[in-house]
């Protein structure tokens, strides 16, 4: 029954998809008291220009942030970009650790794993998307949160 649904997600959201196609997108899941998470995919450039992904919204956060990590003085940060670059051609992939869409201030909390997210992706060829992927369980060691970074 998931199985079906999430191809039936996956095929939705491919039918609207004109240069950048989504794929294997998800939310991770929040212990109760986070009030953050972080939506990962890969997004696919058919085209053969250079494209950006360049805003992201969504009904589960009050606020979205494009965001990557670096590792600075052997801590790992993440900070805010103002894009996210999709070459002509290419695959970017949005992982734990690298690039991702930040979902701050969670509307509803926590995330379970099991339920859905609204989220809608603006690109630089004018090319918007809404797609609703599935929560799910990530591990990973990316739970320190630089409180700094967080608040702007
Ligand atoms: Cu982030």
């Amino acid at each position: 029954m998931q199985k079906t649904l999430l191809l039936l997600m996956v095929l939705i959201s491919t039918i609207f998809a004109n240069d950048i196609k989504i794929d294997e997108a998800y939310v991770r899941s929040t212990p109760p008291s986070l009030p953050n998470s972080a939506a990962f995919m890969k997004l696919t450039n058919s085209s053969d220009k250079d494209i950006a992904l360049i805003w992201a919204k969504s009904g589960a956060s009050n606020i979205v942030e494009l965001h990557t990590h670096d590792m600075k003085d052997g801590v790992m940060r993440m900070y805010q970009v103002p894009k996210i670059d999709i070459k002509a051609n290419s695959t970017t992939i949005l992982e734990p650790g690298g690039f991702h869409v930040m979902l701050i201030d969670l509307v509803k909390m926590p995330l379970k794993a099991g339920e859905e997210v609204k989220l809608t992706l603006g690109f630089s060829n004018g090319e918007e998307q809404s797609i609703t992927i599935p929560i799910k369980d990530v591990m990973s060691g990316m739970k320190h949160h630089n409180k700094k970074e967080m608040k702007n």
